[in-house]
């Protein structure tokens, strides 16, 4: 498997925030941290593509939002944030020849960060950033590779739907607890992240292992339970453009 990772720019202290941080953004704090996530992705036995970083998007190390990977085709989304559009071409790029690749167009919208995997299903969330029409071109890139693609609503105050979960394998789903019904993933399993450890409700599962968020012990025990091996890391200074720990990269199998 391969994990598509993009670099921390220069300009990532002008990410887009929805509440600016207490503390300004440390771009070197970030970099740090970033190679931090991608040796953490090398130990779990991923091969890592690593594009640079563009100074032009302050956002792009958030390169889940850029594409959609499954069963060999990618769909390369358009960002709800117009300041992102451009991210995706140089990801696009770097699929081209690995999968079939496809575009989206206006007036779609669509962030990688409202898509959530489990089994034969493609959840989708409805946000400030993703459409209907968004989720209408996801279900015709994916439904004729035999996934079912649902939209889900996303909970208020999340950014993206897997700001609040993430899948765990391809059966099992977390979920940081009051967030969205146990309905909503029908036939999953749902492991319930603990309030107070929500950000830990997005975490990196392959390869049989976990990168899941530092400092939350009770989501840590949770996903080690569910047989995983668990490495944490750190990104709070990533957190504070709010990304979580999926935005960090594209997974490829
Ligand atoms: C944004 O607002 O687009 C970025 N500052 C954060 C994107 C986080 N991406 C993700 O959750 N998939």
């Amino acid at each position: 498997m391969i994990a598509l990772v993009r670099g921390v720019p220069s300009t990532f202290a002008r990410a887009l925030v929805a509440r600016p941080p207490a503390v300004p953004i440390d771009v070197a704090r970030a970099r740090a941290q970033h190679a931090a996530y991608v040796a953490a992705l090398r130990s779990l036995g991923l091969a890592i593509v690593e594009l640079p970083a563009d100074d032009a998007f302050p956002d792009c190390v958030f390169v889940e939002d850029t594409a959609v990977v499954a069963r060999g085709a990618a769909l390369v989304t358009r960002p709800g944030a117009v300041s992102r559009r451009g991210e995706v071409d140089a990801v696009a790029a770097a699929l081209a020849g690995r999968v079939e690749v496809a575009r989206m167009e206006a007036p779609a919208t669509l962030d990688g960060g409202d898509c959530l995997r489990i089994g034969d299903a493609i959840y989708v969330g409805l946000s400030a950033r993703t459409n209907a029409a968004g989720a209408a071109r996801l279900a015709e890139v994916f439904g004729p590779r035999r996934l079912r693609v649902r939209t889900v609503q996303r909970p208020p105050g999340a950014l993206h739907l897997k700001s609040v979960c993430s899948p765990l394998g391809d059966d099992c789903v977390l979920v940081a607890a009051g967030t969205l019904p146990a309905s909503a993933f029908p036939g999953a399993r749902v492991v319930e992240v603990p309030a107070d450890e929500a950000r830990a409700a997005n975490a990196v599962a392959c390869a049989g292992g976990a990168i899941v968020a530092a400092g939350c012990p009770e989501t840590r025990a949770l996903v080690e339970a569910a047989g995983l091996r668990v490495v944490p890391v750190d990104t709070s200074e990533l957190a504070k453009a709010d990304g979580a720990l999926t935005c960090l990269s594209i997974l490829v199998d």
